[in-house]
This record gives C-alpha cells, structure tokens and sequence, in this order.
C-alpha cells in the first residue's frame, strides 16, 4: 500500500509516466490509470497517442503473460476494467475530432464470445473518424445483427471474435446474409487476434482489419467506392 502511494504520478515525466501505466493496467489499477490518462491530456497529449503507446501498449503485455500462463482470467479482467477506465475517458475526446459523418457501422462480438476491449476500441475510433458507430455488445446471435442492420440502416457491419471456436460463427452471419440476398447492402469487416486475411476472404467478408487505425482507413477507403459505384 505505502508503496503505491509513494508514486506521485504526475510528478513522473512521460516515459516514466506511460511505464508506469503499462504497469498499473497490469496490476489492475483502473483509479490510477484514470488519473494517468488525465495527466497525458493535459500535457498535450493526442488521444490517440494515449490510446496506443499508454492503454493499448500496456494490454499487450497483459495478453501475452495471459498467453504464457503468467496471468489468469481475474488478473485480466481486471486489467480489461482498468484498461476501459481509461478508455471511457478518451471516448469523447476521440469523438470531438468532429470529421463529417462517413456511414453508419452497426459493430458486435459473435455469438459465445464476451471479448470486447477490442470491439469497443474500434467504435471509438470509429465514431472519431465521424463514422457513427451502433454497438450491439458481446454474445451476438445472426438475429440480432440482422435486426440491428435493418433498424439502423447501416452501411457497415463489423463483427469481432478473440476466440478460434467463434470465428467461425462470422460466417454464420454472412452466410444469412446471402441467403436472404442482402449480402451486398453492406460492406462486411471483421476483426480479432485470431483471424488473418485469408481467413476473412474464406467466410465472404470484405477485409479483415488488423487493428482500429487500419479500420478507419479501410471504412474510409470503401465507403468511398461504394458512393462512387452508386454514382457510375
Ligand atoms: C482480455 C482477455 C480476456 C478477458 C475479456 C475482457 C473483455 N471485457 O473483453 C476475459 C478474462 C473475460 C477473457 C476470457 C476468456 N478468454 Co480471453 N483474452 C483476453 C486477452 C488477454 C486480451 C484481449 C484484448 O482485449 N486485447 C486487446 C485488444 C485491443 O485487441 P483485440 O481484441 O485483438 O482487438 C484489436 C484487433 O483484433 C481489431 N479488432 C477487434 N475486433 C474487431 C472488430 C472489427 C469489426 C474489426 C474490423 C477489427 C477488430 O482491432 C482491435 C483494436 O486494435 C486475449 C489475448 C490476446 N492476445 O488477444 C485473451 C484470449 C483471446 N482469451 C483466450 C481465452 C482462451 C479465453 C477464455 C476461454 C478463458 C477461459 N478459460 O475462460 C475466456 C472466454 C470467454 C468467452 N466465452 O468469450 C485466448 C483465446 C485462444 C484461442 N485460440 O481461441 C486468448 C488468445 C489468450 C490465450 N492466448 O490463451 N479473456
């Protein structure tokens, strides 16, 4: 206890200020990553930067010692709390770049997965880059995208699984798609660790983003096709 509280944060420079943070998330501590976000901003920080070199750098090294056996399911899901604490407060910062409104994207996890750190960082960056972004949560059945894609009339779907059993489940969806012949009313993305390139042109998606900067980009980039197609 003294010892955390001997560590005045903002009396840190940045390197030893994000190092720190790398380890707070990791120790769970959502209270001071708050503080540490807020510190940042202050000092004239990008949110993005925030995003990627504190929060997101940080949760790498919590999912690899998960990986390795080093960490276990309470320790993560308390660094996965702490890790939202600070993305709550980086949301609407993001958010305020106020780019002019892209399309709709309607975003969920698949069925039998609740990894959402992932997902919920990709609506935020998402609706950064003026997209406005639905967020139908985790454990999504092909009902609920299909509900939520013709309330919403949405121009995007994008599904996430962390998981290789739920993967499979996006062609679940895309196949429904398909079959009710309104496959092509949408562009398809699809994310998450375990997927690559390939696995995302085998299930009919069209592309597969590594992460939430590549996107935006690609969103970007076909949503602009799609204008200029329905213009031609
Ligand atoms: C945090 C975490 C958890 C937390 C989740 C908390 C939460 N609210 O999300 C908890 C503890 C609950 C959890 C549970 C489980 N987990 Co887990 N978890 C992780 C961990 C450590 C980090 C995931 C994460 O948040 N990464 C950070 C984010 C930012 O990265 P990301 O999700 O990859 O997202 C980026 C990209 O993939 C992409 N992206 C993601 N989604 C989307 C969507 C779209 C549309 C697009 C375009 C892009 C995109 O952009 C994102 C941002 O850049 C990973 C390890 C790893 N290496 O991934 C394991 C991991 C995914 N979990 C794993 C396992 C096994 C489980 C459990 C089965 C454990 C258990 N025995 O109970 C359960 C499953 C529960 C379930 N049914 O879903 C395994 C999966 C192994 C496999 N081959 O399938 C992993 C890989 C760990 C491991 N190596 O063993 N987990």
């Amino acid at each position: 206890m003294a010892d955390e509280d001997d560590i005045i944060l903002s009396e840190l420079d940045d390197e030893e200020l994000v190092q720190q943070m790398h380890d707070d998330l990791y120790d769970g501590l959502k209270e001071e990553i708050e503080e540490a976000v807020n510190i940042l901003i202050a000092r004239g920080w990008t949110p993005y930067d925030v995003l990627t070199k504190a929060l997101v750098a940080g949760m790498t090294v919590v999912g690899n010692d998960f990986r390795d056996g080093i960490l276990f399911v309470p320790e993560v899901l308390l660094a996965a709390n702490a890790m939202k604490g600070g993305m709550a407060i980086l949301k609407p910062l993001l958010a305020e770049t106020g780019a002019p409104r892209m399309g709709k994207m309607v975003i969920g996890t698949v069925k039998g997965d609740i990894h959402d750190i992932g997902k919920n960082l990709v609506a935020m960056m998402m609706e950064g880059a003026g997209f406005e972004v639905v967020d139908i949560g985790i454990n999504n059945p092909v009902e609920n995208y299909l509900d939520a894609l013709a309330r919403e009339e949405a121009d995007i779907l994008g599904m996430s699984a962390l998981l290789t059993t739920t993967m499979p489940y996006m062609k679940v969806v895309i196949d429904t798609l398909k079959e009710k012949g309104i496959r092509d009313d949408y562009i398809v993305l699809v994310g998450g660790a375990p997927l690559n390139e390939e696995f995302g042109r085998a299930i009919g998606a069209d592309a597969y983003c590594r992460d939430a900067a590549v996107t935006v980009e690609m969103a970007k980039a076909m949503v602009a096709r799609k204008h200029n197609q329905m213009g031609a």
